[in-house]
């Protein structure tokens, strides 16, 4: 049965950053994000055929990459396991924003394609499996099946049958946060995230004082969000972006994301909350220089324009929540 299915992108106020499990995508401390509304969407058709030879992927138009072509197969070969078949697929994927920007396309792509191909092959999960599936894919995909705020839990058993994502808070709650992006550099990064977490977790004498910190800063933004206090996790955020671009820096060799930009934003931010004397914006950045400033209904616009002066933007986004995994009726093929 052809499927098709739709995902939105998650950026992570507490981040994931370093594996205790490779091949099961197990991570070393839960992360927590928010999950983007449609402007970071990805819209994936799967079909599964006796007719086909290999797995056959399109993305955004055009024949994938070998090295995307491998990846969505090895997925593919969880889903067939799971469900007891052979048979290969074949997959349309369409974004709406830049691939590996550090927009967080595989979260979308594999959350996507976790919904549309267990349900093409035939196979039933709940949103605890599904999440589990789409973690096998990308880690940070476990946390797009849902909408709003989202835990992953990193889970402690050594088969990750404990490893999934749960839903903090509904979208509606967080109705009035706000992701206002700024794109540095829309060009695919160099050093992806799978390798970046290996040579920091391999390499940074800091690393384990994060694991240790990072506990602390869960705990804070856990309780902001159940008490929709935006103010309460705003430190925490920028606290948690500093601490896990720190250990970045710290391994060798350095693993650098961040751009001359990027730092010019940290500093406006600053700015700002100081002329307020409290937090009324928190940037946080992932494995790219592009910037994601939380903030709330109230600041978007001056946040928005501070951004709009400044020189090495290329584009400025605002995103609100947005919501989880849905089936579309109309298919990509
Ligand atoms: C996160 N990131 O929690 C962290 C913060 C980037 C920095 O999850 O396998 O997309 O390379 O596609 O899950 C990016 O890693 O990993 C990520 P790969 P994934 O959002």
């Amino acid at each position: 049965m052809k499927t098709t299915a739709a995902a939105n992108a998650n950026i992570a106020v507490i981040k994931y950053w370093g594996r205790r499990n490779e091949e099961l995508i197990l991570p070393n401390n839960n992360s927590i994000s928010f999950t983007m509304d449609s402007q970071l969407e990805t819209l994936t058709t799967v079909e599964f055929s006796e007719k086909l030879k290999r797995d056959e992927l399109d993305i955004d138009g055009k024949t994938a990459t070998e090295k995307e072509l491998k990846r969505a197969s090895k997925f593919l070969d969880v889903v067939r396991k799971m469900a007891g078949k052979k048979m290969f697929a074949k997959i349309d994927s369409i974004n709406t924003f830049p691939k590996a920007a550090g927009l967080a396309s595989s979260a979308s792509s594999f959350a996507a394609m976790a919904a549309a191909a267990s349900k093409a092959i035939g196979i039933r999960l709940n949103e605890k499996e599904l999440s589990a599936l789409a973690r096998r894919g990308s880690g940070s995909a476990s946390r797009s099946i849902y909408g709003g705020a989202v835990e992953w839990l990193a889970g402690v058993k050594d088969d990750g049958s404990d490893c999934y994502a749960v839903p903090l808070a509904s979208y509606e709650k967080w109705k009035d946060l706000r992701n206002v992006i700024a794109i540095t550099n829309s060009h695919e990064k160099k050093v992806s995230s799978t390798d970046g977490m290996k040579i920091t977790t391999r390499t940074s004498p800091l690393y384990p004082a994060r694991l240790s910190s990072v506990e602390k800063r869960l705990a804070v933004v856990r309780e902001a969000i159940k008490e929709n206090d935006f103010e309460m996790m705003a430190p925490a955020i920028m606290q948690e972006s500093n601490n896990m671009h720190a250990v970045m820096l710290d391994s060798t060799p350095p693993v650098i994301y961040l751009n001359s930009t990027s730092f010019k934003i940290i500093e406006k931010v600053i700015e700002l909350n100081d002329s307020y004397g409290r937090p009324v914006a928190a940037y946080t950045f992932d494995a790219g220089p592009n910037a994601h400033i939380y903030t709330t209904k109230k600041y978007e616009k001056e946040v928005s324009e501070i951004l709009e002066h400044m020189n090495g933007i290329e584009k400025i986004m605002v995103c609100k929540v947005g919501e989880g995994v849905r089936y579309l009726e109309k298919h990509l093929f």
